[in-house]
């Protein structure tokens, strides 16, 4: 592939010219295993760099990290002046990040599609098509260079990101047996940690989702909405294993805002990515990620989001038709 090769260029060329260099390898907001896994294998390389991130980890990246002893620190407490730059994984979009605005950026690598992404390093290396940051980072290393700690790490990463491989191609399979070649691991305890098992709590916060679901039937496409206090992640995942869209919304009183978590079946031919940064835009907010799964901000109530959510993927999907 012309891309792969293309982007392994950039990364040798960023590789010699930040040798021995201090960096902060830093990775989005509520950061999970794919990041945290991704900004890990990079690290390997740059001795003395640290981890960072702008607030918290998932459950997933929580006990990845605990798992293999991954030190990670937050953003806001690090002294600019000590590194020599810091390299942004698994995200290009400064809602994602946003204590980058005042870093220099040096190196990016992500694999979010291009809209909602604003940010610019000297090194870019970005794959939309690439179902998750830590299949990108094993093909820049070699998944053959890597030791048993790494490619754990990114073995994880690889599957969390996939949704267990709904969004993969024979590369990430190729990359994936690699990998757990290296760190000797069963698939059903990398699951483990790629899916961990929810809280109790979580598990309720779902489960009143589910009872909140309303949904309309358009054209084919069974479209879900709903509301729940947290873990809109995990219920739009769950409903979209039965609906073809899932728009889970969750009011956060602290930023004044709608949070939408959108999920999509494998059959929906609109891009949620698109669908979420109209909704965003529509609202004050901001809105991107994949096509199968993307979130926005908004600054409105939920039931608004969610009306707006629905009435966007129709027009969408109106549009499909003619
Ligand atoms: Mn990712």
């Amino acid at each position: 592939m012309d891309r792969l090769r293309k982007n392994r260029e950039i990364f040798e060329k960023f590789i010699a010219a930040f040798r021995g260099k201090k960096l902060v390898i830093a990775t989005h907001r509520k950061a999970d295993a794919d990041g945290i896994a991704s900004a890990y294998a990079l690290s390997t390389l740059f001795p003395g760099s640290v981890i960072a991130v702008p607030d918290e980890l998932d459950e997933g990246a929580k006990k990845l990290a605990e798992k293999i002893g991954i030190g990670v620190k937050t953003l806001g407490r690090l002294k600019k002046t000590s590194f020599d730059g810091m390299a942004v994984v698994d995200t290009s979009a400064y809602t994602m990040i946003k204590d980058a605005a005042e870093w220099k950026l040096v190196l990016i690598i992500d694999h979010h599609e291009a809209e909602g992404s604003d940010m610019k390093a000297e090194y870019m290396i970005i794959e939309p098509d690439s179902p998750s940051t830590a299949e990108m980072v094993a093909g820049l290393i070699g998944a053959g260079k890597t030791d048993g700690k790494t490619a754990f790490a990114l073995s994880v990463g690889i599957i969390a990101d996939t949704a267990r491989f709904r969004s993969s191609s024979a590369g990430t399979f190729e990359t994936l047996a690699g990998l757990m070649g290296i760190c000797k691991t069963p698939y059903v305890e990398l699951l483990d940690y790629a899916e961990p098992e929810l809280s109790s709590s979580a598990k309720i916060a779902v489960m009143k989702a589910l009872q909140r679901v309303q949904f309309i039937w358009h054209a084919d496409y069974v479209i879900a909405t709903t509301e729940t206090g947290s873990n809109e992640s995990d219920a739009a995942s769950l409903i979209a294993d039965i609906a073809d869209a899932a728009f889970v919304a969750s009011w956060k009183n602290k930023e004044r805002e709608t949070r939408i978590s959108a999920r999509a079946s494998k059959k929906l031919p609109v891009g949620l990515n698109e669908v979420m940064k109209e909704v965003g835009l529509a609202f004050g907010g901001k809105g991107g990620g994949h096509k199968k799964a993307a979130g926005a901000s908004a600054k409105e109530h939920p039931e608004a989001v969610l009306k707006k959510c629905v009435d966007v993927l129709i027009t969408k999907l109106e549009e499909k038709k003619r």
